[in-house]
């Protein structure tokens, strides 16, 4: 079976600028330990999985002249943008590599170089967000200045304009179109949130839909709404979760998906065999009792293994396992 594998390539990105709080840079080793890429290649066989170990950046001094002049009434944006633009390079790195690949964050601020790396690699991109929040604040509109809460607003061809003076033409040219973008999982989000993804008329599912028309549904017009030909990005905030299953992370909102929805979700997303990518982020182990990181760590592999090959139903690649029990 050895002519079929396919090749995964996996990045750490310990960034956690993003937000207040520290422990969201312990998650990328964090999961290693807890088996991360042995659970992975025992959901298929098949899986040639390269670890690229954690992402390193330096910040240089354009960046800072950046912050100082246009954007310091928000939090650390020349480490947010230096960051970034070594993950925007090392995830086409990966994909020349490999079929697919995984970034594992760090709080949600790398969503955009996670996103912005698959763009420049694949332009005909669609990306699924799957959230609490919308994370499309921008500089001007945040609350908390926390830039995790605006990545979708470095992506979107309708939105760049208002990073003006971030270069954005120059770091990540290809950007994402309104229409290749859906949400699933909101139920907290920011009133200029709402007023952008209403003016743009950006799809969103959030849980009130999840509890009107259930996930088959929603995924079902998810995938309409998205172009058959393009691969898909999947952007997985655990905290789409509700804390029973993912308590730690650091803008936990009650509520959520279950794990069972989640999982649900994950699978039908694989099942198009588009996914290209995908980002899973803002697990926070310094929040919350060990048994309370088990709990997250756990939800957080049962996600990415049915992402990566697992299915509860059995249905799985057989290689080697008929050699004549039967
Ligand atoms: B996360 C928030 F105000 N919208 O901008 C903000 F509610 O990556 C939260 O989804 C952002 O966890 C949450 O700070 C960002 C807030
Ligand atoms: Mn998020
Ligand atoms: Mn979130
Ligand atoms: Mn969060």
């Amino acid at each position: 079976a050895s002519g079929e594998q396919t090749r995964l390539g996996i990045i750490g990105v310990p960034f956690a600028k993003g937000q207040g709080k520290q422990g969201v840079e312990l998650a990328p080793d964090l999961l290693r330990e807890s088996n991360l890429r042995q659970v992975l290649q025992s959901s298929d066989e098949r899986l040639l999985i390269t670890d690229y170990g954690n992402l390193h950046y330096a910040v240089d001094e354009s960046l800072l002249q950046q912050q100082r002049q246009h954007y310091y009434h928000i939090r650390n944006y020349a480490d947010f943008m230096a960051c970034n633009l070594a993950l925007i390079e090392q995830v086409q790195v990966m994909l020349q590599q490999n079929a697919q690949f995984l970034t594992i964050g760090g709080d949600h601020a790398i969503g955009f170089g996670s996103v912005a790396g698959h763009l420049q690699h694949t332009p005909n991109l669609s990306l699924v967000w799957i959230d609490a929040h919308a994370d499309i604040n921008l500089h001007n509109t945040s609350q908390s200045g926390n830039i995790h809460g605006m990545p979708v607003s470095f992506l979107l061809r309708e939105l760049r304009n208002t990073w003006q003076h971030a270069a954005l033409d120059k770091v990540a040219p290809n950007c994402l179109s309104k229409d290749q973008l859906v949400y699933i999982g909101l139920r907290d989000i920011d009133p200029y949130e709402a007023f952008i993804l209403n003016k743009f008329g950006i799809r969103y599912y959030a849980m009130d839909s999840i509890d009107r028309m259930g996930v088959p549904k929603v995924i079902e017009m998810t995938l309409d709404a998205l172009d058959t030909q393009n691969k898909i990005h999947v952007s997985f905030d655990i905290d789409a979760l509700d804390s029973n299953v993912a308590p730690c992370t650091g803008t936990a909102v009650r509520a959520g998906l279950t794990l069972r929805e989640g999982i649900s979700i994950v699978e039908a997303l694989r099942d198009t065999k588009r996914v290209q990518g995908m980002d899973i982020v803002e697990i926070n182990p310094k929040l919350g009792t060990p048994q309370d990181v088990r709990t997250t760590v756990d939800s957080a592999l049962e996600i990415l293994k049915s992402m990566f090959g697992y299915r509860r139903s059995g249905a799985r690649h057989y290689s080697n396992l008929d050699t004549g029990i039967l």
